[in-house]
């Protein structure tokens, strides 16, 4: 099967329903080690769903995301804006600078800045209207969102404040800001469901190294280790303490992204048919 939509048990297939297909897969790959619970009541606005993608750095998401793209045709795929923070813009609209280049160049000096903007650029991505051919579909739209403000939270400005490279000063006014944008617009990008692409530290290493991307050449092994426990302990062992009771009850789907899925049509499709749920 050269594309993922080609195989028979993925040709009728729409993600109706986020949830569904998480439980779908939960009984179907008993080995997963999915956890879950009720979906919040205010999971849907618009009538779109919401899933998000999340995992470490350079695991794949936006590869991940883009398959996902490529099987249901109802999906939008919203990538994280990280464009936007390699050229912040001056109010006449020109690049001022590359902030992702600035915080990983003197960490503790630009952290709080990285995280704030990383949150305003992607919750103002993530209410953009969606196109209207999928607000007009037959079935029910889904708009992948590539990490939500979520992982912004819980993964990277907790770990950047655990590291004690952003203050207790800058940790307060980050979740003050926080929880204030989720209370406005919260409802707006509430998920169905979460899909977590899990790989080994050591693996989203070497794509990190394959990806080359510039800026993050001087990442190490320990801060890929240091992500990867704080996927853990919020989207497996459940320890991270979370303000928020919708997130709580967000159903998470635990995918095994440490096979070299990229190139390879057969390990796509394993991925894919774990999320995809026949109608
Ligand atoms: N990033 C960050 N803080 C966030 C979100 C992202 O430091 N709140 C960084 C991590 C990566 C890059 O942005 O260097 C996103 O790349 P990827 O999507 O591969 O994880
Ligand atoms: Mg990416």
């Amino acid at each position: 099967c050269g594309h993922p939509a080609s195989h028979p048990r993925l040709k009728a297939i729409r993600l109706d329903n986020a949830t569904m297909a998480i439980r779908a897969t939960k009984r179907r790959i008993s080995t997963s080690p999915i956890r879950e619970s009720e979906p919040g009541p205010m999971s849907v606005s618009n009538g779109i769903k919401r899933v998000s993608i999340e995992g470490n750095i350079a695991v794949g998401k936006s590869t991940f995301a883009r398959l996902l793209q490529r099987v249901g045709l109802d999906w939008e795929v919203i990538p994280e804006p990280v464009s936007k923070w390699q050229n912040v813009e001056g109010t006449s609209q020109t690049s001022v600078s590359n902030l992702l280049e600035m915080m990983y160049a003197d960490t503790p000096r630009w952290s709080y800045t990285f995280q704030t903007f990383s949150l305003l650029s992607r919750l103002r991505t993530q209410l953009q209207s969606p196109p209207p051919q999928l607000l007009h579909s037959s079935n029910t739209p889904v708009q992948v969102y590539e990490r939500s403000v979520y992982s912004d939270r819980y993964i990277f400005a907790l770990t950047m404040f655990e590291l004690g490279c952003i203050n207790a000063t800058e940790w307060a006014v980050y979740q003050d800001w926080h929880s204030f944008l989720l209370q406005q617009f919260g409802t707006l990008v509430q998920l169905e469901g979460i899909i977590y692409l899990r790989a080994s530290p050591e693996t989203c290493m070497a794509r990190l190294g394959m990806r080359g991307r510039e800026e993050e050449r001087g990442v190490k092994l320990d801060y890929l280790q240091k992500l990867h426990s704080q996927h853990e302990s919020w989207l497996v062992d459940k320890t991270t303490v979370l303000h928020s009771e919708n997130l709580k009850q967000i159903p998470v789907l635990v995918l095994d992204a440490g096979v070299e899925f990229e190139k390879d049509p057969k390990a796509q499709e394993t991925l894919i048919t774990q999320v995809c749920v026949d109608t």
